[in-house]
C-alpha cells in the first residue's frame, strides 16, 4: 500500500528505523537509555544504533554541539535510520536546526511518549488529555515543526511558516486548549461526583500503582477471580501504557469485607511534564485511596530504578504518605529469588499470572483497610431485623443463636458500625490485628 506522510512524501508506511542519542550530563543514564529503548519499542520504532555523549550542558543551537551532529549524520546515513530520537525534550529551535542538518525526521522523549499516548487512549476523557498534552507541547515550538509533526498527527505548522500564519496557527491552538480544558473539566465534574458518593458509602479504597507493565490490570483481574467477577476484567496486556484509563471495581472477601480496588495509568521516569498536568485528575486518583499497592515487576533488571521512579512520582502529586504494600510481581520468571527489600513497607511476593501469594496480598490489603475491625458480641432484639440483616450481609458473623431477649451475634464489626451499634455491645474481645502475620 502507498501511504503519504505530512509532506507529500511517498512511503511505505514503515519506519525503517532509529538512531537514539542519549546525552549524560554528569549522572548516570544507563537506565534511563533502557527505558528509551522500551519506549521506541512500544511505538513501532526499531534501534538501529545508540549514540551516547558527555557534555557539561546542553548546546543551545542543536543540544549536542556541532561536531556530535556530523557524527550522528553519519550513523544516521550508514545504518539507514529515518529517524533521530532523543533522551531528552528539545527546544523548537534545536528540533529545526537537527532537522536540517541530519535531513531525517527527529523527535524528542517527550513527543515519544505523547505518541505512544495518543495512540493508547480510549475513552474520549483520555483522548482529550493527551490532545491538550500535546498542543501545550507543540504551541512554543511551531516554529521548530518540520517532518516531526508527521509523527504527531494534527496538521498545525507547516515548516517555516511565515509571521502572519504562525500568529494564526498559535489562536487556533489556544483556543482548543481552552475549549479541551473546559471539556476535560466537565468530564471532572462527574468523576468528582463518583468519588463523593463512593466516600458517602464509607467503603475503602486501594489502588493500584507502578510502573507501566508491572502487571498492576493483572493484579486487579487475578483479584476479580478471585471474587467470582472475572468478567469485569480489564485491559491486560505486554506494552507500556495499557492503562490509560482509570478503571474502579468493587472486591467483596468471603467475609463480606468489601473495599473499591482501583487501576490506573502505569509511570515512567521523566513522565513529560505537560503529560502529568493533562493526566492529573487521573494521576491524582492514587491520592484518594486509603492503601496503596505498588506493583513491582522484578524480572525486569532495573526494576528498583523503576520503584524509584514510582516513589518520586507519587511524592509530586502528594501521596507519598498514604500507606503502601508493596507487591512483587511476576516471581515465577525467577529462577531464584534475588529480590533485595529496600523499603520498611509492608511487602508480599507475588505472581499475579499464577496466582502465587494473592491471597496474602489480599489479606493485607484488607488489614490495612479495616485495621480496627474486632471481634464484637451484641444482642439485638428482636424488632431489630434490619440490623441483623445488615450484619449478615456486610460483616462476617462467627456466631448467631436465638435467646430469650433478643439474637445474639458474635460478629467482626469495624470502628464505624462499633460507633453505630453501641447500645447492643456485650462485650469487647481483645483486639485482633491481622497486620504483618
Ligand atoms: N509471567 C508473568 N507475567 C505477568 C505477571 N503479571 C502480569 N504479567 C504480564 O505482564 C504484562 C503487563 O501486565 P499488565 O497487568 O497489563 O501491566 P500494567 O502494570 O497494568 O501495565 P500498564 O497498564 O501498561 O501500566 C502482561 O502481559 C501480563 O500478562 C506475572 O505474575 N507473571
Ligand atoms: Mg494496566
Amino acid at each position: 500500500m502507498i501511504t503519504f506522510n505530512d509532506n507529500n512524501e511517498i512511503t511505505d508506511g514503515r519506519q525503517k528505523g532509529a538512531v537514539l542519542v542519549c546525552v549524560n550530563f554528569g549522572t548516570d543514564i544507563s537506565d534511563s537509555e533502557r527505558e528509551l529503548e522500551g519506549l521506541a519499542a512500544a511505538a513501532g520504532l526499531e534501534v538501529l544504533g545508540i549514540l551516547e555523549q558527555t557534555r557539561e550542558r546542553p548546546d543551545t543551537a542543536t543540544y549536542i554541539g556541532k561536531g556530535k551532529v556530523e557524527e550522528l549524520k553519519d550513523a544516521v546515513e550508514k545504518l539507514g535510520a529515518d529517524t533521530v530520537l532523543f533522551n531528552d525534550e528539545l527546544s523548537g529551535v534545536q528540533l529545526r536546526n537537527l532537522e536540517e542538518a541530519l535531513g531525517v525526521s527527529v523527535i524528542d522523549r517527550t513527543i515519544l511518549i505523547l505518541d505512544i499516548f495518543a495512540d493508547r487512549a480510549v475513552s474520549s476523557i483520555g483522548k482529550l488529555e493527551v490532545e491538550l498534552a500535546q498542543l501545550k507541547y507543540r504551541l512554543p515550538r511551531l516554529t521548530g515543526f518540520g517532518r516531526s509533526l508527521s509523527r504527531t498527527g494534527g496538521g498545525i505548522g507547516t515548516r517555516g511558516p511565515g509571521e502572519k500564519k504562525l500568529e494564526t496557527d498559535r489562536r487556533h491552538i489556544r483556543a482548543r486548549m481552552d475549549d479541551i480544558r473546559r471539556e476535560i473539566r466537565d468530564a471532572e465534574k462527574s468523576r468528582d461526583l463518583n468519588r463523593k458518593q463512593r466516600e458517602k458509602s464509607e467503603i475503602p479504597v486501594a489502588a493500584l500503582v507502578g510502573y507501566t507493565n508491572a502487571g498492576k490490570s493483572a493484579v486487579m483481574n487475578r483479584f476479580l477471580a478471585m471474587n467470582g467477577t472475572e468478567e469485569r476484567a480489564v485491559l491486560e496486556k505486554d506494552m507500556l501504557f495499557a492503562t490509560l484509563d482509570v478503571s474502579h471495581r468493587n472486591i467483596r472477601m468471603e467475609d463480606n469485607r468489601e473495599f473499591i480496588l482501583i487501576d490506573t495509568v502505569g509511570f515512567v521516569s521523566r513522565l513529560p511534564h505537560t503529560l502529568v498536568e493533562a493526566f492529573k485528575g487521573t494521576l491524582e486518583e492514587a491520592l484518594y485511596a486509603d492503601v496503596l499497592i505498588e506493583v513491582v515487576d522484578v524480572s525486569s533488571g532495573d526494576y528498583e530504578f523503576k520503584m524509584d521512579v514510582t516513589d518520586r512520582l507519587l511524592a509530586d502529586i502528594g501521596a507519598g504518605d498514604i500507606p503502601k504494600i508493596i507487591a512483587y510481581n511476576k516471581i515465577d520468571l525467577l529462577e531464584e529469588d534475588r529480590i533485595r527489600i529496600s523499603s520498611a513497607d509492608d511487602y508480599v511476593k507475588i505472581s499475579a499470572r499464577e496466582g502465587t501469594g494473592m491471597e496474602t496480598l489480599l489479606e493485607k490489603t484488607a488489614a490495612a483497610l479495616f485495621p480496627d475491625r474486632q471481634e464484637t458480641e451484641v444482642l439485638i432484639p428482636y424488632d431489630k431485623g434490619s440490623i441483623i440483616s445488615y450484619l449478615c450481609e456486610k460483616c462476617s458473623v462467627l456466631e448467631m443463636d436465638y435467646r430469650d431477649n433478643g439474637t445474639y451475634l458474635r460478629v467482626m464489626l469495624d470502628g464505624p458500625d462499633r460507633r453505630r451499634l453501641e447500645s447492643y455491645i456485650l462485650q469487647q474481645k481483645g483486639r485482633q490485628t491481622w497486620q504483618n502475620t
